[in-house]
Order: C-alpha cells, then sequence, then structure tokens
C-alpha cells in the first residue's frame, strides 16, 4: 500500500550507501529526495516541511557524519520520524465504563462508513465485545438493508427498528435501550454520508452526539481521495470532535500520503485501516509497521499476527511451514533475490543481522549484481508449473532452461541448489519464530538491524 513511497525512499537510500560516505553536501541531496519523495506520495507539504526539518536537525545533532555506518543511521533517524508523525503509540479504541459504549462511524459519502461497521464489529467480537449495529441513515433507500445484510454476513446483530421509529434520533435511541437490555457493551452507529460537508448533516450529527454521548466518533476516509480526505477529516473534526480515523481502501494505489497527513493536521490518530472489501480486511493501524512498511521492509509482522490470530499455535506452525516451504516458490526466489538488490551489497546486509544460526546458510547463497541477473533470467525461462514445483525439473528441462537463459546447465544447478538452500534457511527461520513464539522478537530484532 505504500509502495510508490517505499520504493523512491530505497532508491534514495541506496544512492546514499553507493556514496560509501556521507558528507554534509550529500546529506542535504538526500534530504531533498525525501523531501521529493514524501511530496509525490501526496504528503501534506506542512508535514513534509516538519519532517525534514527535524531529520535535519537529528542528523547533524547525533553527528552522523562521523558515525560508522551513516546512511543507515539516516534511515533510523527517518524512521523515528515517520512513526513520531504517525503517532508514536497504537491509537486503541476507548470504551465507556457505563455500557453500552457508543461508537458512531462518521464521513463523507461513499468512503466505506457501512462496511467499516461490519468489520469493526467482528473485530470488536474477536477482541472480547459483543457489539450491537444500527443504521442512522435514514435517506438513502436501502442504507439500512444494506447494514442489516452485513449483519448476517458477519453474524452478529443489527437493530432494525420499528416502523415508527423513522428519524435518526429515534433510531438511535431505541437501538441504545435494546443494546442495555440485550446485554450488548458496543453500540456501532452506521450514519448517513453525503458529498460534501453540510449545515443539514453536521447539525443532525451533533444531536446524535449530544444524544448518545459517543465514547468515540470515528472518521472514515477513503485513502484514495488523498489530500481531500486529509481536508474533511480536519473539517469534521472541526465541527464535530472526532476521536479517531479510520482509513479505508488502502489495498488500492493510494499513495499513503492521507496516512502520513491525518494525524498532524487533525492531532486525531488513525486508528484502524481497511485494506479490502471482505469483512476481515481491517487492521489495527501500528504506527511503528506503518513506518517499517513505508520504508520497504514488507508485511512479515501483519502475516505472522494474522496467522496466529486464524488458527492455534500448532496449526500456525503447520501453515507456516507449507507457507515457506511448499509456497516459497522459485518465483518468490526470484523476488526475494531482486529485492536483495534493492538492498544494497549482500555483505553489508548480513553485517546487519544479529548472529543467527541460519546464517551460515545465507552466506552460501552468494549474489553479486551479475549473479543477479542471471539467476533472473534463469528463473525467467521455466515454465510457471516448473517455477511451482521444483521437483519437475529434470536433467532436459535444465537443458532447455539453461538454452532459453543463455546459461549452462551448471549454472542452472547452482541456481536450483541456492534455492534449496534458501529454502532451508526459511525452515529454520520458521521452527525459531513460530514454534517456540520467540520469533516475534528475533525477527523483528532482524528488520530492526536491517534499516
Ligand atoms: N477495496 C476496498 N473497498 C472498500 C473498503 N472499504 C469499503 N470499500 C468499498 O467502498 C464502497 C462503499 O462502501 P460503503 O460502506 O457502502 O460506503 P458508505 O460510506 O457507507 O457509503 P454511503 O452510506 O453511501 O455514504 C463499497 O463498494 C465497499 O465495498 C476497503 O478498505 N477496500
Ligand atoms: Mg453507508
Amino acid at each position: 500500500m505504500f509502495d510508490n513511497l517505499s520504493e523512491k525512499l530505497q532508491r534514495v537510500f541506496k544512492n546514499l550507501r553507493g556514496e560509501g560516505r556521507l558528507t554534509a553536501a550529500n546529506m542535504e541531496a538526500a534530504l531533498k529526495e525525501i523531501r521529493m519523495a514524501l511530496l509525490e506520495a501526496d504528503v501534506h507539504f506542512r508535514v513534509v516541511k516538519q519532517l525534514i526539518e527535524n531529520v535535519r536537525q537529528k542528523a547533524l545533532g547525533e553527528e552522523v557524519l562521523t558515525a560508522l555506518a551513516p546512511a543507515q543511521q539516516v534511515v533510523k533517524i527517518v524512521r523515528d520520524e515517520l512513526v513520531s508523525v504517525l503517532g508514536s503509540q497504537q491509537a486503541k479504541l476507548r470504551f465507556s465504563n457505563d455500557p453500552p459504549s457508543g461508537v458512531f462511524i462518521v464521513g463523507l459519502q461513499g468512503s466505506g462508513k457501512t462496511t467499516t461497521a461490519g468489520k469493526l464489529a467482528r473485530w470488536l467480537q474477536r477482541n472480547g465485545h459483543s457489539p450491537l449495529m444500527v443504521s442512522v441513515d435514514v435517506y438513502r433507500p436501502a442504507a439500512r438493508q444494506q447494514l442489516s445484510v452485513i449483519g448476517r454476513e458477519v453474524k452478529l446483530p443489527v437493530y432494525e427498528g420499528t416502523a415508527e421509529e423513522k428519524l435518526p434520533a429515534e433510531l438511535a435511541r431505541a437501538a441504545r435501550r435494546e443494546a442495555a437490555n440485550s446485554g450488548r457493551d458496543v453500540l456501532l452507529v452506521d450514519t448517513a454520508g453525503r458529498l460534501h460537508i453540510d449545515e443539514e448533516l453536521m447539525l443532525e450529527l451533533a444531536q446524535l452526539k449530544a444524544l448518545l454521548n459517543p465514547v468515540e466518533i470515528l472518521f472514515v476516509a477513503d485513502a484514495m481521495t488523498g489530500q481531500d480526505a486529509v481536508r474533511s477529516a480536519d473539517e469534521f473534526h472541526k465541527r464535530l470532535g472526532i476521536t479517531g480515523v479510520i482509513l479505508t481502501k488502502m489495498d488500492g494505489d493510494a499513495r499513503g500520503g492521507a496516512a502520513l497527513s491525518i494525524r498532524s493536521v487533525t492531532g486525531q490518530p488513525i486508528k484502524f485501516v481497511g485494506v479490502g472489501e471482505k469483512s476481515d480486511a481491517l487492521e489495527p493501524f501500528l504506527p511503528e509497521r506503518v513506518a517499517s512498511r513505508i520504508l520497504g521492509m514488507g508485511d512479515v509482522l501483519s502475516l505472522i499476527e494474522k496467522v496466529e490470530e486464524e488458527i492455534d499455535e500448532k496449526q500456525a506452525t503447520e501453515t507456516a511451514r507449507r507457507l515457506l516451504e511448499d509456497e516459497f516458490t522459485l518465483e518468490d526466489f526470484r523476488d526475494h533475490i531482486r529485492q536483495l538488490r534493492k538492498l544494497g551489497p549482500l555483505e553489508s546486509i548480513l553485517s546487519m543481522m544479529p548472529q543467527v544460526g541460519f546464517l551460515k546458510d545465507l552466506k552460501n547463497v552468494q549474489v553479486d549484481e551479475k549473479q543477479i541477473t542471471r539467476v533472473v533470467a534463469i528463473i525467467d525461462s521455466m515454465t510457471p508449473r516448473e517455477r511451482a514445483h521444483h521437483g519437475l525439473i529434470n536433467g532436459s528441462r535444465r537443458r532447455r532452461i539453461a538454452r532459453g537463459s543463455g546459461t549452462t546447465v551448471q549454472e542452472v544447478n547452482l541456481v536450483l541448489r541456492q534455492y534449496a538452500q534458501m529454502r532451508k534457511m526459511m525452515r529454520n527461520l520458521t521452527g525459531g519464530f513460530m514454534g517456540k513464539r520467540l520469533g516475534k522478537l528475533k525477527l523483528s530484532g532482524i528488520l530492526e538491524q536491517r534499516i
């Protein structure tokens, strides 16, 4: 979701590494590039300005120029700054001491409010709560029905209302009574959207707020709308006092800048992100992780968390084994090798990693620029089936692949051997973290060290 930004920043840092030494001059050049990358990714210019200023101050203050690994230090400073812009801690949902806790879902038309209400209900239930949903969108025909359908999908109750309850306030009041009577601890209120912020809607929301006294007013922002999302979040906050933001459609090709701007412009934290249309496509917003993602360190932590949530530990180990063993195909291997090229020379990556057992194996995977190109050509010359099932690749297929890639059978063999080594390494890594649950620490250690 942050592909654009992360690619750009990676290029900047790669150039920094290429310089070998960091000087005051190329540091300025790097800052300029970082500024461009952020602006192009649709980050608000005020946020960019502040961020660059902070990075400059810290980089000078910490005497990066004389440090051993200046490029890495600059990356670390940028990362820390990103985290501080995004909010240094995960912003959790709040709950009232006097349930049901009212949680309003507000935002412009089509931003994803109703979908998000369903996702949030499901998330709440999985985290020990018992939500009741209600739609107070009495304007759009079938809006309330849409929520009922979603309720059935996630198997959670929706207050449907009686024929007499026609006004938003009536529906909200009755739903609260229903939640209290049926022992539901959270009342999720899906509200109507408008194309633009208008007086009527704001008045209605303010009335509902006065009536229910919600603990959370969550502004749902469509990440695809970039700076518009930031502006309307700000406007809603000024008019209504929002308590948090849910950024939807982060699975699309949004440039990610909105995430970096919303908090610093509104002062309110992003609490969740929507990453798809399905009811499980909602993730808590973790600033540290997002900062890492922006800097291009992948999604490994999210993946682990997802696996852990879905299945018990034994099964998780099994899944991870399958994931990394059977599904770590030659194609993944190729992408991985390409990734290494992005990160810089393999030797320097290795020197940044903590001393873990599988390093020995990794060291045997000698990769230099020319070889990367060769490896990619060889894997590209395989059929998709061969890439998915390396066991298929017999002698005659090896000869064909060698011809196709302009290499020799020996070189094809070498690539297959390296691939086998990489799989073994992945297995060791999995055994370490999934099995003993030490992994999170270990793995985040590795990621930490890598930047
Ligand atoms: N890809 C993607 N689509 C999403 C996400 N969240 C919502 N959508 C889609 O966005 C569209 C609008 O979603 P709704 O939930 O109906 O939006 P709304 O804000 O309730 O719309 P109104 O009630 O008309 O104001 C639907 O097609 C959803 O499937 C998301 O995180 N990712
Ligand atoms: Mg809706």
